[in-house]
């Protein structure tokens, strides 16, 4: 074990079974024209954390360590998206809809893809889901297990959205969870605030929180 030095206490990073996962780094959540945009957002938050990411990535590669890649979207004939997801609220282009990226928020088309700054690897995992939780609808859970992996470090958008539901469902699950407090990024600074408070709150009741540069600190 290494620790790290972390909120609300170190934590014990066990590197034969930890993976990163990098939640949502896609064109539509940081790109004009994309679903984010669409949803009335300021983009200028999502896009800073790009290099911080990139390094967290860098650093997983030079150890060999597992990275899973998320990507949020949709089936092309919307069959996994609830009409309920689609209809919320007043968006200027909804889930499936003709955008400057192609059709918002579905597989396969370049606004679903992930950042050109950030673009997977082989042997890496792309993980496509319907939700905002990792492992709603996907096979996450079993590849996991398979694999031994017990932790999990998270990067990526939005922290009090996609990358908080996925912190609790793992937390659920029984990963041990690390969010890196420069890589992730919410559309409302003071969600982001937030997210990482509830996270680590009452002793890691969700998981711990640091910045990129205590898990340099405790690997260099
Ligand atoms: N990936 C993710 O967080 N999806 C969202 O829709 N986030 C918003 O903050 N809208």
């Amino acid at each position: 074990m290494i620790d790290v030095d972390a909120a609300p206490f170190a934590f014990p990073l066990d590197p034969g079974h930890v993976a990163l996962v990098v939640i949502d780094m896609q064109r539509d959540f940081l790109e004009a024209g994309g679903f984010g945009e669409t949803l009335g957002n300021d983009l200028t938050p999502v896009k800073e954390i790009v290099p911080t990411v990139a390094a967290l990535i860098a650093l997983f590669r030079a150890r060999g360590w597992l990275i899973v890649h998320t990507r949020e979207n949709h089936a092309p004939d919307l069959s996994d998206c609830p009409p309920a997801k689609r209809l919320r609220g007043k968006p200027s282009l909804r889930i499936g809809d003709p955008g400057p990226m192609g059709r918002i928020l579905i597989r396969g088309e370049p606004g679903a893809d992930i950042v050109p700054a950030l673009q997977p690897q082989a042997g890496e995992i792309v993980l496509d889901k319907p939700g905002k939780g990792m492992f709603y609808a996907t096979d996450i859970g079993e590849t996991l297990k398979t694999m031994g992996i017990t932790q999990l470090v998270f990067a990526g958008v939005t922290t009090e959205v996609c990358v908080q539901t996925s912190m609790r469902e793992a937390n659920d699950r029984g990963y041990e969870c690390l969010l890196i407090e420069d890589a992730t990024a919410s559309y409302f600074p003071a969600f982001k605030q937030a997210a990482i408070e509830m996270i680590r709150a009452q002793g890691a009741i969700v998981g711990w929180t640091t910045p990129l540069a205590a898990l340099l600190r405790a690997l260099a």
